[in-house]
């Protein structure tokens, strides 16, 4: 990343592109205040002098000749005590880009440098405000779809895994620090922790940090959608049902079979969860190509779905096709869906119950709505694990499982070190390493790569 230096001031319009009714300007950095100072006039005429830390002003912010652009609203925040930890003021404009992109000129020739994306919380984290997984939560809050994602993120940003990582660290550094003293000072005769205490010691480690990346699986469900394929043969009510569950008219409906021949993706909100639903072109043994490359599209989604809804038409009974998709099903999360339960003749299905535990079948029409509501109960509960409750740490990030994972390794290394009753030296080095994983996920430890790679997926502004 270009230009990045903490000591001067940076500049960006913090509110989307676009119209709206205020539009905010964010400045940051030891000139803020002066800039600002230069920039506005109270409504007085007067200029602003000594304004205090946390007050807000109405005024004009006026050019270099005097000229007013705009009237505001100014926010002040002195060091330490602001989002950046640097002094920070924020001009809430009329939200029109012209007249933001005005101001932020304005701005820019008073000595300010434009930001770049996600400067103002980097500079939270490089000035120690918050750690690297609460700034990543920064991202995920807003982007947050569902409420439960929301949830999550806003307990990371409140610091929730960096407690439990911070309560992780300290319990491995009380046990590396008693090595360190007991290998430098030999001659001391510190008492060396018996074996199976230091075994006792890493082995509880080990337990939790298990744990903590078992719950990658739920978080990242959480943090980025569940992906829920509709599945089945053609003609049997994949669209009309996707539709209901959208609540609006998406696919192309026909009684015509093969209708959907593309995947098609769209996510929605389902009992405060962020659901990724995939309608899917009909199993078919057809052999025009295009049915084929739709086949082969729905194959490709079969390998990643966290759960299936497996659709059987209710009028035409299950055949053996049907069967054969249960089949190509096999080790997935399948809740078998009843379909067009509104028509006459419904058939037996005495072979779908056999082959399914009956809390997984559901009887639904798209036309009546019948068993829709329960449709969506069934979902959220087979995406939301019961062990994960609202309180439950979760890792949500790709990156916090890696460094959870070398961590575990490394104490994984100690505990067969001890085992084998190796030096201590090593217990002490694989010890070492487990800390300094942990100490990355927090970013206690990190490369200005790490940084690019992580703030340039947030927007200018923030
Ligand atoms: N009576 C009744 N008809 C339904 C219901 N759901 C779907 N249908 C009808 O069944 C036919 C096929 O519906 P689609 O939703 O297109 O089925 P599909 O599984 O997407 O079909 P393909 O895209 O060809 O694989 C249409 O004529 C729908 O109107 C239902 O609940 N009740
Ligand atoms: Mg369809």
């Amino acid at each position: 990343m270009p230009n990045m230096d903490l000591d001067d001031t940076i500049a960006a319009i913090a509110t989307p592109p676009g119209e709206g009714g205020i539009g905010i300007i964010r400045l940051s950095g030891p000139e803020a205040i002066p800039i600002a100072r230069r920039v506005f006039r109270r409504s007085s005429g007067a200029k602003l002098n000594g304004a205090k830390s946390h007050t807000i002003h109405y005024g004009t912010i006026c050019d270099s000749h005097g000229e007013a652009i705009d009237q505001v609203l100014i926010s002040f925040f002195k060091a330490p005590k602001s989002y950046t930890a640097e002094d920070v003021v924020e001009i809430s404009a009329h939200g029109g880009m012209h007249v933001l992109k005005k101001i932020l000129n304005l701005l820019l020739a008073q000595g300010a440098r434009h930001a770049q994306a996600g400067e103002f919380t980097r500079r939270a984290f490089l000035k120690g405000r918050i750690d690297l997984a609460q700034a990543e939560a920064v991202l995920d809050l807003i982007k947050a779809k569902s409420d439960r994602s929301l949830d999550v993120a806003l307990q990371q940003l409140q610091g929730n895994l960096s407690s439990e990582i911070k309560r992780l660290k300290d319990e491995l550094l009380t046990v590396y620090a008693h090595l360190e003293a007991y290998l430098d000072f030999p001659d001391e005769h510190l008492e060396v922790y018996s074996n199976s205490k230091l075994s006792g010691k890493l082995e509880n480690s080990r337990k939790q940090l298990k744990n903590l990346i078992a719950s990658f699986e739920q978080g990242e469900i959480l943090r980025e959608g569940a992906l829920v394929v509709l599945v089945g043969r053609t003609n049997v009510g994949k669209s009309s049902l996707l539709n209901t569950l959208l609540c609006r008219d998406r696919a192309i409906v026909s009684e015509i079979p093969g209708t959907t021949r593309d995947v098609i993706e769209e996510s929605v909100e389902i009992n405060g969860l962020w659901i990724r639903l995939v309608d899917t072109a009909g199993f078919s043994a057809s052999d025009d190509p295009l049915d084929k490359a739709g086949m082969e599209r729905t194959k490709r989604y079969l390998e990643n779905g966290n759960l299936f809804l497996w659709l059987v038409d209710g009028s035409e009974g299950c055949l053996a096709e049907d069967f054969e998709i249960l089949k190509s099903l096999k080790g997935k999360k399948v809740i078998a869906l009843v379909t067009k339960t509104d028509l006459p003749n419904q058939k037996e299905m005495t072979e779908l119950h056999r082959a399914l535990p009956s809390k997984t079948v559901l009887s639904i029409s798209a036309k009546t709505g019948e068993g829709i509501d329960a449709i969506r109960k069934v979902i959220s509960e087979a995406v939301l694990k019961e062990e994960f409750g609202s309180e439950s740490v979760l890792i949500t990030r790709l990156r916090h499982k890696r460094a959870l994972v070398a961590s575990l390794e490394s104490i994984e290394k100690s505990i067969d070190s001890l085992r084998q009753r190796e030096s201590l030296e090593l217990v002490t080095l694989d010890l070492k390493q487990a800390l300094d994983a942990l100490r990355e996920l927090v970013g206690e430890i990190y490369s200005e790569d790490l940084l690019d790679v992580i703030f340039k997926e947030f927007c200018i502004g923030k």
